[in-house]
């Protein structure tokens, strides 16, 4: 996209690009107030109260007081934005209805902060956010019309796309979002890769991917924060994430709506792929709000040999893969 004249790519921020997509007014407003509101978070993050709630979250996870604000900053932001019809967040029981009538509205299915607990030993972490066309939040994630997320780390990025391309900012000492990366693109292979979840609990086929991305050469980069993790691996455009179905947990830990949606759309209009392990994460069609789904998401060839791995095509033979009695993507 050629950067308007008079002004370098460098210099445009997030309205203007936004507007150069020929999105409606209404979908630039919201992803600009989104932008807005992570200007609190990163306040609630660099200086808030670092303990408990005193309260658990759907899953029945313990809720620190740094969720629950930022959950509550997105969420006044997004009532007040006055284009959203229904709200869901990974840190609210049920779907919070905004207002009705759907017509030019939005949905909107947000994580306020992942990775929240990694804020005490000062790691990065992010904020999360899909957005729907409608009142219905539980569509497949390829019908997402916009998905973004800002991560909050030596450096604030956002980085978003509403279906063509995706693009970078970085904040600015005026708190302003200007491109820093306009269309990146995954190779079509990669040299690192993010394993999520306990060792002790994977499946052979996952054992035996790991085991050919180790002698591949590739190097282990893991924070346990799923956005950083997933945002070096877009950023350097060659890699792969992993959170796969572990004994005990056959859909793994992460969840469809909040997290892996918005990431496999991201990473699809970037030249990547997500799946489950047996189909793409956007054709899972979520059933719940606390869905959650197993998910090998990066470059397409090494997407692709995870699933070689553990579809038993690769090395590994099919009785291994019922050793543990686990099904793949069971969604
Ligand atoms: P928290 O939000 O509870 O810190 O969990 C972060 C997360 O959901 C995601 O950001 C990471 O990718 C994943 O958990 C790490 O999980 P493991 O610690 O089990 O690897």
């Amino acid at each position: 996209m050629p950067s308007e004249p008079g002004k370098t790519k460098f210099q445009i921020d997030l309205r203007r690009h936004l507007r150069q997509q020929g999105i409606c007014d209404n979908l630039v407003h919201l992803i600009c107030e989104i932008a807005e509101a992570s200007k609190y978070v990163i306040n609630a993050v660099r200086t808030g109260d670092l303990g408990v709630a005193g309260t658990s979250n759907l899953y029945g996870e313990e809720q620190l007081a740094l969720d629950v604000l930022s959950d509550r900053i997105m969420r006044k932001r997004l009532i007040q934005s006055g284009v959203v019809c229904n709200i869901a967040s990974e840190e609210m029981d049920e779907i919070y209805e905004v207002q009705g009538d759907a017509n030019g509205l939005y949905s909107v299915a947000y994580d306020p902060l992942d990775g929240s607990s990694l804020v005490d030993v000062n790691l990065a972490v992010g904020t999360i956010v899909s957005i729907y066309a409608g009142c219905d939040l539980l569509q497949p994630g390829r019908n997402q019309v916009a998905a973004l997320y800002i991560l909050y780390g030596p450096r604030v990025s956002l980085v978003y796309t509403v279906g063509d391309g995706v693009h970078e900012f970085t904040m600015n000492h005026l708190m302003e979002f200007t491109l820093t990366r306009e269309n990146v693109r995954m190779q079509p292979e990669g040299n690192i890769y993010a394993p999520g979840g306990l060792r002790n609990k994977y499946n052979d086929g996952d054992e035996a991917f790991i085991k050919y991305l180790e002698t591949k050469g590739c190097k282990l980069r893991y924070s346990g924060g799923f956005v950083p993790d997933i945002n070096q691996v877009l950023m350097k455009g060659k890699g792969l994430f992993m959170y796969p179905a572990l004994v005990g947990s056959p859909n793994g830990k992460l969840r469809v709506l909040f997290e892996l949606n918005p990431m496999a759309f991201i990473m699809e209009h970037a030249g990547g792929a997500a799946t489950n392990g047996t189909i793409p994460i956007l054709d899972i069609k979520p059933e719940s709000l606390d869905q959650r789904a197993p998910i090998y998401i990066g470059c397409k060839a090494d997407v692709a040999k995870a699933m070689e791995f553990l579809n038993g095509a690769e090395g590994v033979s099919a009785g291994n893969l019922e050793t543990k009695s686990v099904k793949y993507g069971s969604v």
